[in-house]
């Protein structure tokens, strides 16, 4: 295995570490800046060098935007949360995301989730190397524009992770350049509805000739809390 996959999977098992320890935290009352604040602590103790990016600790409305900042507003049940984290180790990086319901979720989060893990999971079960960039961000783009929130999809399927966490290649609408076996990748489709809620579910894969091994193992299934 090489150096870089090495680092990148000891960088991924601390977020889901991190992650998991994380949730026993989540419930309604707390704000999303102790629990981005939380995320940190937990980085340090699991052994990571830091973080790879500021997390985005999300609730309801707030997570309409893509790269939302941890606010002081109070966790209600009923909301989704979003959570997108990643850590560094050995000079790599990590990235994933997860949703999960405080409470009950409504009938809309539960129809914008089950599009997105829809189009995520037909993304991977697509990826591979040898594929041009544009075509693995159209099978994502594809599945949520006919489920009708095409234009609810606001950023790429997508990008590089490595000793940055967002380098090439770049998995947009417009790039067409062959993806490469040892590539890794995040395939992270979303919807953002603008006043009401934002779903986005982010796994890491490296790219082999025939397909790809998912690097993420903390499952999708959405978890209410
Ligand atoms: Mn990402």
């Amino acid at each position: 295995m090489s150096t870089k996959l090495k680092h990148i999977e000891k960088a991924q098992r601390i977020t889901e570490r991190v992650f998991d320890e994380l949730l026993k935290e989540v419930r309604a009352g707390r704000t999303e800046r102790e629990l981005a604040r939380l995320i940190r602590t937990l980085a340090k103790r699991h052994g990571a060098d830091g973080l790879s990016f500021d997390p985005i600790v999300a609730a309801g409305r707030s997570a309409a935007d893509p790269h939302a900042k941890p606010g002081n507003r109070k966790l209600r049940r009923g909301q989704l949360l979003m959570i997108d984290l990643g850590v560094r180790s050995g000079g790599y990086c990590s990235d994933m995301t997860r949703m999960v319901a405080i409470g009950p979720p409504t009938a809309e989060a539960r129809k914008a989730y089950g599009i997105v893990l829809r189009a995520q999971r037909a993304a991977i079960r697509a990826a591979r190397a040898g594929m041009v960039a544009r075509d693995l961000d159209a099978v994502a783009r594809g599945i949520i524009a006919r489920a009708g929130y095409g234009k609810y999809f606001v950023h790429a399927l997508g990008h590089g992770v490595g000793r940055n966490i967002h380098q090439d290649p770049r998995l947009t609408p417009k790039r067409r350049h062959r993806l490469k076996a040892g590539d890794v990748i995040t395939v992270e489709p979303g919807i953002y509805l603008p006043g009401r809620l934002g779903v986005r579910i982010e796994d890491m894969l490296v790219l082999t000739a025939r397909g790809n091994r998912n690097l993420t193992g903390t499952p999708k299934r959405l978890r209410v809390l």
